[in-house]
């Protein structure tokens, strides 16, 4: 099994394991500290006669080796992997599902080659609606009691995306194994559940896929007892995160730097705002804004604290478009999404 010093438990069977957010020093997370999420137990198979089919509504089914894949034009893109379930501890009303604190996000470099590259060989059917891919693993779902690959879908003007990507190397080297070796989709800007890992096939249909994992989990139910006004999960919302000081850390009257990073999957983070008296007054952090498209950016706030006492520290971040994190969750029965203002407590003694 192996000491894994850095990683706080969620559960083993599947591995859920969350990063300690706080450990993460600038932008690109060592696979040591990536966070894991798996559905199922880790798929076996045998990656020494790995291929990669693509079939269903193509005018050309193919099967790729690793290698005809790696011959072919490459993309870099620095990333977030951020679960759906990010955060869902801070629901309140609680929520079924693993209790996510705020370490359910990653970043790092992924390289691959766009879907689009691959489909020049087949070339896709007018009928064409969706691409499925499905992962190697599997098991059984305790609501419908049928065992499922994990498998997902993504409408063609997501999938044919430039930056939609068929990875096969994290931070340049080959994509860890419990991170979705040899092959991993990645969807930049989309909750991580897109992301299939240990793709074993990607299929092209002419409907709306309706497996488990896109049409009963990763839908956000505003009701508790109805599914009316469901949505389906799918960009990450605009978000920040305090990574210094510690929630509940006592600190010394004085100079404090607090630090941490905010992110959007759609558009881009402007400005970050800081509040030490419960949100009534806010100033901004300095932020360092990047020209990368799908990275978080990471901000800073000097705070000179004269008084002892105990103080709430509240982040929000703020969009190109104007969008603001809300003061309140929007809750959900299955707790996805979590982006309000982030909040933390310290003492000054
Ligand atoms: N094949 C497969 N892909 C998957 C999953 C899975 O269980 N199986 N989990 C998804 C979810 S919900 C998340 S948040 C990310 C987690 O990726 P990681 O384990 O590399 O952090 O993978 C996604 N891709
Ligand atoms: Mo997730």
């Amino acid at each position: 099994m192996g000491i894994k010093p850095y990683l706080i438990t969620k559960s083993l069977t599947p591995e859920n394991q969350e990063t300690p957010i706080n450990f993460i020093k600038g932008d690109i997370v060592n696979y040591k500290l990536f966070y894991r999420r798996n559905h199922f137990s880790y798929p076996n198979f045998l990656t020494s006669f790995y291929f990669l089919p693509i079939e269903g509504l193509v005018r050309f089914p193919k099967v790729f080796s690793l290698q005809e894949i790696r011959v072919l034009p490459s993309k870099t893109v620095k990333v977030i992997l951020e679960c759906a379930g990010n955060k869902r501890e801070l629901f309140n009303p609680k929520v079924f599902g693993e209790q996510w604190g705020k370490g359910a996000i990653s970043q790092g470099k992924w390289k691959g080659t766009p879907l689009s590259a691959l489909l020049q060989y087949t070339g896709l059917l007018e009928t064409a609606k969706e691409i499925v891919f499905e992962g190697y693993d599997f098991g059984e779902r305790t609501d419908t009691n049928q065992q499922y690959h994990f498998s997902r879908s993504l409408p063609l003007e997501i999938a044919l995306h430039p930056d939609t990507i068929i990875a096969y190397e994290y931070n340049d080297q080959p994509i860890p194994f419990k991170h979705g070796y040899p092959l991993r989709l990645i969807v930049p800007g989309w909750y991580a559940m897109a992301s299939v890992k240990w793709i074993k096939k990607i299929t092209v249909i002419d409907h709306e896929f309706t497996g488990p994992f896109q049409a009963i989990d990763y839908v956000y139910y505003p009701n508790r007892d109805s599914d009316i006004g469901k949505i389906p999960v799918t960009t990450i919302n605009l978000n920040s995160t305090i990574q210094k000081p510690l929630n509940l850390q006592v600190l010394n009257t004085g100079n404090h730097t607090i630090e941490g990073i905010a992110w959007t999957g759609r558009g881009k983070v402007l400005k970050v705002e800081i509040s030490l008296d419960g949100g009534r007054t806010w100033e901004a952090a300095k932020i360092f804004l990047s020209t990368e498209n799908y990275s978080w950016v990471r901000w800073i706030y000097e705070w000179q604290v004269t008084e002892k006492g105990e103080y709430m520290i509240i982040s929000k971040a703020i969009d190109s478009e104007g969008r603001m994190q809300p003061n309140e969750p929007i809750w959900n029965r299955k707790g996805y999404g979590y982006n309000a203002i982030d909040k933390i407590e310290v003492k000054v003694e």
